[in-house]
């Protein structure tokens, strides 16, 4: 069986630095990690009064579905390090594991559709996205990440580079 490939976008604005290792950790135990990107701090979305953000996003190959990863995996990580759900789904979180991209599918997951929408609405996610993976072909729309990425204007949606987290050093550790 060919295993699935799963694009991830990790995000963090509490301990950021803590949970967003400790969540490479977890997931590269139940996972193959196959890349990791940079590290993002990146200012919030959304409900703006919150502690900036740190982002990054991994590429992760499984033999479970879609659903599996999410449920058994990502969503059982995020109660791992204390995620409480808010009745405000922006709220400030130790950890958000969300799949962006899942081969080269279209489908529906859960209340989200995949490719995600915030593929192309997120600076935050096809930035990192497309550093790790920048000739995927969307799709939907057929431009690859790098152009996704190249359409968004950085100063609109401030990121700045973390070289300092440096979370390629969980993965060389494996
Ligand atoms: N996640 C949100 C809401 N706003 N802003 C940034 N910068 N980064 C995020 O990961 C983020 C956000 C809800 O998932
Ligand atoms: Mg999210
Ligand atoms: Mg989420």
């Amino acid at each position: 069986m060919t295993p699935n490939i799963a694009y991830l976008s990790l995000g963090s604005n509490i301990e950021p630095v803590k949970n967003l290792r400790a969540a490479l950790e977890l997931l590269a135990a139940k996972t193959r990690l196959v890349a990791v990107s940079s590290v993002w701090e990146t200012a919030p979305v959304g409900l703006t009064e919150q502690p900036n953000f740190l982002n990054a996003a991994v590429i992760v190959e499984t033999d479970l579905t879609a659903e599996q990863l999410k449920q058994n995996v990502l969503a059982a990580i995020e109660q791992q390090l204390g995620r409480i759900r808010q009745a405000d789904k922006n709220a400030p979180r130790p950890i958000d594991l969300d799949i962006m991209l899942f081969n080269r599918e279209i489908f529906r997951l859960g209340r989200r559709h995949i490719p995600d929408p915030e593929v192309v609405e997120r600076a935050f996610v096809a930035i990192p996205l497309a550093e790790i993976a920048p000739d995927y072909v969307h799709p939907e729309l057929g431009q690859t990440l790098a152009e996704i990425a190249q359409g968004f204007e950085r100063d609109k949606a401030p990121m700045r580079l973390r070289p300092d987290v440096g979370l390629n050093a969980v993965i060389s550790e494996q």
